[in-house]
């Protein structure tokens, strides 16, 4: 049983950090209201340009039957920093806006709760991602805060399943392994489900590891993203104490000799770097707008995107396991413009020291058990945009990539480089990144020649790495819609169009390259600056989903001039 706390809630700003002082935490007297989930941003115009510290209240009533129960509050995504209390009893922080989190917590019954929750976004160079101040951060994206994806109240019993992970192979191997919190003596019983609705499998275990090889089973594949439900149940004595749903795919993924292989055969991504991005909802993506997106994108023949530069919602990854999206899975590490939160010594200290590397592998190891058993996570990649052709960055993202396998030995690791030939840590990831922006911030202006440099630089690369498969994670130019021009001229829907064909008609052809994303499916929301115009004009799409002109030139080249 759970409880949904989306809805509307008090809200107060506070500016001056007393909340604690006043005893905010006990109850919240404030007129303001805000809708959660959401981002709190454009709820009000007030709190537009706000980062900063907030607090969020609300009254729950909580009826008998739920009374003896042990009692989580989830938060699917909040941050940047997260306090709770209930009825002014302190119930946990966590750090990190996009990782689910849970804090146990006691209900009062048959009378009000005061939940009270404090959130803090102020920016920091050693937030995940980092920044100095609003204006200035390696990020390029909006810095949103609030609880902006689901809360509730989930109970359970005190005997129950904490954690499940999948391993599947193609021809039909499955692995589960259980973590269990109970100390009577139970059973498991472990049942795999089809999409008839057929019980394929129903089996009784006191093992926390069941491993079984599955007869006639349909693999999941974008072509046909077979999904089963694996429910695992613990008994004690007799009686039912817990069940969970789990929905799986078998598949597997392997690199090799130069290629992605998804259950054997050779993958070739087609896609988008994307964002969480939408009006007035600031970093909730509503399930309405996410149906929209994918449909979109399966209309113009896209098969992939990378959750750039964040772990993205359930609902999100939800959809890309239903629809067959092969998702390169990235947590919230992007380090694009880090020369302006810090310097060069203050890089290299950052890297190198044990805490920092602490805070990230916490962040990893919650996006990981979060999403381990997705199956259109083919790959991680393990940050964006680092500074990687410093040695302690390329020392730094040798570890990062050890603890990635040393947690998930099932998929293979890459990270998003900007660095080209000047980087360091190319040796250390299965398949190497890139991204790309000749002929829009360098040779602007000119994408022929653009076009030209990253060519030279692809075989450079190539011939260092031969064995290792090349996706080109980002390129694309901005255009404002309906800004037209002829000769295309940059910012022009024209000169979008052009670039976009240019780059994938010059290096299609190279057999290395095993996928292109473009920069961005739709634009996103930045802070205002003079070159940014409030959004990121990348995308093919504009904020509110509408196409740009290079949409149809997007849909014809993923359709006809790649592979697939
Ligand atoms: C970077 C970065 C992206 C994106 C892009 C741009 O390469 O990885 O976050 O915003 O720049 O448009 O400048």
């Amino acid at each position: 049983p759970k409880i949904d706390l989306q809805g509307f809630w008090k809200f107060k700003i506070d500016n001056e950090n007393t909340g604690e002082e006043n005893g905010w935490y006990k109850g919240l007297e404030s007129e303001d209201i805000i809708y959660v989930p959401a981002s709190w941003n454009e709820q009000n115009p007030k709190w537009d340009q706000f980062s900063g510290i907030a607090w969020y209240q609300k009254d729950l009533f909580v009826s008998n039957d739920n009374g003896n129960r042990k009692a989580w509050m989830v938060f699917e995504g909040a941050g940047y920093i997260t306090k709770l209390w209930i009825n002014g009893e302190y119930g946990g922080t966590h750090e990190g806006s996009f990782t689910q989190f849970k804090f146990p917590i006691k209900l009062k019954v048959n009378e009000f709760n005061k939940i009270v929750v404090k959130i803090d976004n102020t920016p920091s160079p050693y937030n995940l991602p980092p920044a100095r101040d609003l204006n200035n951060a390696a990020f390029d994206f909006f810095n949103y805060g609030g609880i902006h994806r689901p809360v509730y109240i989930e109970f359970v019993d005190e005997c129950h399943v904490e954690d499940i992970t999948v391993y599947t192979k193609s021809y039909g191997h499955l692995k589960v392994e259980i973590l269990s919190e109970c100390n009577q003596r139970f059973s498991l019983r472990f049942k795999l489900v089809d999409k008839e609705g057929r019980v394929i499998l129903n089996e009784e275990s006191s093992n926390e590891v069941f491993e079984k090889d599955v007869n006639n089973v349909i693999p999941w594949s974008p072509d046909n993203p077979y999904l089963y439900t694996l429910i695992v149940e613990m008994y004690v004595g007799g009686n039912l104490k817990d069940s969970v749903y789990e929905r799986i795919g078998f598949r597997d993924v392997e690199v090799k000799d130069g290629k992605i292989y998804l259950n054997g055969k050779p993958i070739f991504l087609k896609g988008f770097g994307r964002h969480e991005d939408f009006p007035i909802l600031g970093k909730f993506t509503y399930g309405a707008v996410l149906v929209r997106d994918f449909y979109l994108m399966r209309k113009i023949g896209a098969n992939s995107f990378r959750t750039s530069h964040y772990p993205y919602s359930n609902e999100h990854l939800d959809l890309a396991d239903e629809m067959g999206f092969l998702v390169i899975l990235e947590p919230p590490l992007c380090y694009s413009n880090i020369s302006r939160v810090m310097s060069q010594e203050e890089i290299a200290k950052m890297f190198g020291d044990v805490k920092y590397f602490e805070k990230v592998r916490d962040t990893i190891k919650e996006m990981i058990r979060q999403h381990k058993n997705r199956p259109s996570v083919i790959m991680y990649s393990v940050m964006n945009e680092p500074p990687s052709d410093i040695r302690e960055v390329a020392e730094f993202i040798r570890r990062e990539v050890e603890l990635f396998k040393s947690l998930d030995s099932s998929r293979p690791v890459t990270f998003a480089s900007h660095r080209s030939v000047r980087d360091l840590a190319l040796e250390y990831v299965d398949v190497i990144s890139l991204n790309y922006y000749h002929g829009w911030y360098t040779e602007w202006g000119d994408i022929d020649s653009g076009v030209k440099v990253v060519a030279i630089e692809l075989e450079e690369i190539h011939k260092k790495f031969p064995e290792k498969p090349i996706i080109i994670t980002e390129f694309g130019a901005d255009a404002i819609y309906g800004l037209h021009s002829d000769p295309p001229q940059m910012w022009s829907e024209e000169y979008q169009s052009e670039m976009i064909r240019k780059y994938i008609e010059a290096l299609r052809e190279k057999d290395y390259i095993v996928g292109f994303h473009i920069w961005n499916f739709a634009d996103f929301r930045t802070p205002q600056n003079p070159s940014r115009t409030i959004l990121n004009r990348k995308g093919i799409f504009t904020r509110d989903r509408q196409p740009k002109l290079a949409a149809k030139v997007v849909e014809e080249l993923f359709k006809n001039k790649l592979r697939s």
